[in-house]
């Protein structure tokens, strides 16, 4: 499905300033359809349900923005699972999102009203069709290496010996076959971490050891990354940064090595990084490129945000944009609605990508 609104801008800001009220409604229906369920759980259960309807409006947003139900489908189905997962009742996540998309509707013009309920429509009978147990929408589509449980298992334990023994073999083995860091790091970090999103999903595992995890990870490929010996400076500059809200750093941090060992000045920002401060740094560096990571469907919206304030602010000396992470891996011509000028799906493409997107440019 693909729809666009009327206006982009003013249907969205509206449904953005509705954000308290809708949520607030929505709860309230749902106490009055079903208190007695929810009564159990007390205050603690309300500040769950707001924040889960919070939730519903950070993945309606960009599947209004961009016209696009099956994010929003998957979004139902993997909240239906993280839930049950959690011993709270499923059943109502549809209920909600209906509730939700009929509050907003009626706050809009006719055309948009109609554009929102029947990507409401499209998400909600997806998700009403989906196989019984349809828990892994996040699962790593490349290549996994085998030893990748066991890296996972470390990490997770925070067995940081054991981590960077397993990425030093892995990456030294890499180097001997032609390979490198970047191969360790698609092929067997990246498939552990997403078994760990896993992991969270079902409730296996916590926050506390993602974070534990992704530290693990990042410090055992800092310290593998000095085994491999970089390209001669190229005499080409990348800016990559996460903007406000996204804390998931570490595929970006893969993509800006991969630069680096490529003979590139990779200057990555890390995460949450505030667009004014990102402007001024693209305006003090002219990089060649500029990259920008998304991870979950609430991180497009800034994105977009800042493609746009680069092309006003820099006007035709602004630089190339190139985007990726799993949003955009996984709502197909994200990137375009973007304003971004390419994408890569991972840190293993992203410098030929890159170098090519440039030599073909270059000769415009
Ligand atoms: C670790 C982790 C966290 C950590 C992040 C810590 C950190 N410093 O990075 C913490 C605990 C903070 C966290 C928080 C949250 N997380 Co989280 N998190 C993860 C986890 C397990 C791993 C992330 C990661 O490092 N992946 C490995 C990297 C290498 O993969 P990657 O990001 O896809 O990057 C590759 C490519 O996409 C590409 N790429 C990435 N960026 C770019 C940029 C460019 C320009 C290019 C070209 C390419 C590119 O190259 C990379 C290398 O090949 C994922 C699981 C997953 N599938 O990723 C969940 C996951 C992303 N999180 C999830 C969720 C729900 C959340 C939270 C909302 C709730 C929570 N768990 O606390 C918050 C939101 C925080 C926020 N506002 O950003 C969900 C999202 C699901 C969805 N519906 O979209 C996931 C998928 C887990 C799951 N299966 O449910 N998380």
């Amino acid at each position: 499905m693909s729809v666009t609104l009327s206006n982009h801008r003013d249907p969205l800001q509206r449904v953005a300033a509705l954000r308290d009220k809708a949520i607030d409604h929505v709860i309230e229906r749902l106490y009055e359809a079903h208190g007695s369920t929810y009564e159990r759980f007390g205050e603690a259960g309300k500040r769950a349900c707001r924040e889960d309807i919070g939730f519903h409006f950070d993945f309606l947003e960009p599947a209004m923005e961009f016209g696009e139900a099956a994010p929003l489908a998957d979004y139902l189905c993997w909240l239906a699972a993280v839930l049950e997962a959690r011993s709270i009742p499923a059943d109502h996540v549809s209920a909600s999102m209906s509730l939700l998309g009929e509050f907003l509707a009626r706050q809009l013009a006719a055309d948009d009203a109609t554009l929102l309920r029947s990507i409401v429509e499209v998400a909600i009978d997806r998700f009403n069709r989906r196989p019984p147990n349809a828990v892994e929408h996040y699962h790593y589509q490349g290549e996994a290496w085998p030893e990748c449980n066991a890296l996972k298992n470390a990490l997770v334990d925070g067995d940081h010996k054991q981590v960077r023994d397993m990425v030093g073999t892995a990456i030294r083995g890499a180097l001997e076959k032609g390979g490198g860091v970047t191969d360790v790091a698609v092929h067997l970090v990246q498939p552990a971490l997403y078994n760990i999103g896993l992991g969270w999903q079902q409730n296996r595992i916590s926050v506390a050891q993602e974070h534990l995890a992704t530290a693990g990870a990042r410090t055992a490929l800092a310290q593998g990354f000095i085994l491999q010996d970089p390209q001669p400076p190229t005499g080409k500059r990348i800016l990559l940064a996460c903007l406000e809200g996204n804390q998931h750093a570490l595929g970006l941090r893969m993509a800006s090595d991969a630069f680096e060992l490529a003979g590139w000045d990779a200057q990555f920002l890390g995460a949450n990084t505030p667009t004014a401060s990102v402007l001024r740094q693209i305006r003090d560096r002219s990089p060649h490129i500029v990259g920008f990571s998304a991870t979950i469907p609430a991180h497009l919206r800034p994105v977009k945000a800042a493609i746009r304030a680069m092309h006003d602010t820099l006007g035709p000396s602004c630089p190339p944009v190139m985007v990726g992470g799993l949003a955009i891996n996984q709502i197909e011509g994200v990137a375009k609605a973007l304003g971004a000028d390419f994408t890569c799906r991972d840190a293993k493409g992203v410098v030929g990508t890159a170098e090519s997107w440039l030599q073909y440019h270059a000769k415009d």
